[in-house]
């Protein structure tokens, strides 16, 4: 009985080692559906972490992303990382993410992000950040960001002039 035992929970954990990535997470708020909601491991001491994810407007009507809340980070912010004459220059949206109907918008690395601002506790592969989003019209929305290897590719861009 001990050897199946064993062997059972040796075949478990094989088996946890190759597994892909789990389902994709999908979240249904109105006519709002966010998938793949996730984050990049934060190096040691680091107190900025990013959050990515998916948002499909499926409406008529036009929603916007007005504000992020978690307890893991003092702040969460959403921004906007572009180009600028060849320079990569972020800034916070104030008015929040519009959300067209029938678009599709992607926080993604490079582009728009949430931004986890003085984080408690630094952000490790396999984590489960949970994180509550404020749609203008869908309303608050909980789910959680997967968080990534650290190798997962990152927001590179300088915040440092960034403190209010
Ligand atoms: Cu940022």
């Amino acid at each position: 009985m001990k050897n199946i035992f064993r062997t059972f929970a040796c075949a478990s954990a094989l088996l946890a080692l190759l597994a892909a990535p789990a389902p994709a997470q999908e979240v249904k708020a109105g006519d709002l559906v966010i998938t793949q909601p996730w984050s990049r491991a934060t190096p040691g001491g680091a107190k900025i972490g990013g959050g990515f994810l998916t948002i499909e407007n499926k409406g008529a009507a036009p929603d916007r992303l007005v504000s992020v809340a978690g307890d893991i980070a003092g702040r969460i912010e959403i921004h906007e990382m572009a180009m600028n004459n060849g320079v990569m220059t972020m800034r916070p949206l104030d008015k929040g993410l519009a959300i067209e109907p029938g678009k599709t918008v992607k926080l993604a690395p490079g582009g728009y992000h949430l931004m986890l601002m003085d984080l408690k506790n630094p952000l490790k592969q396999g984590d489960k950040v949970p994180l509550t989003l404020e749609f203008e019209k869908a309303g608050k929305v909980a789910l959680s960001l997967d968080v990534q290897g650290v190798g997962a590719p990152a927001p590179a861009h300088d915040h440092s002039g960034m403190k209010k």
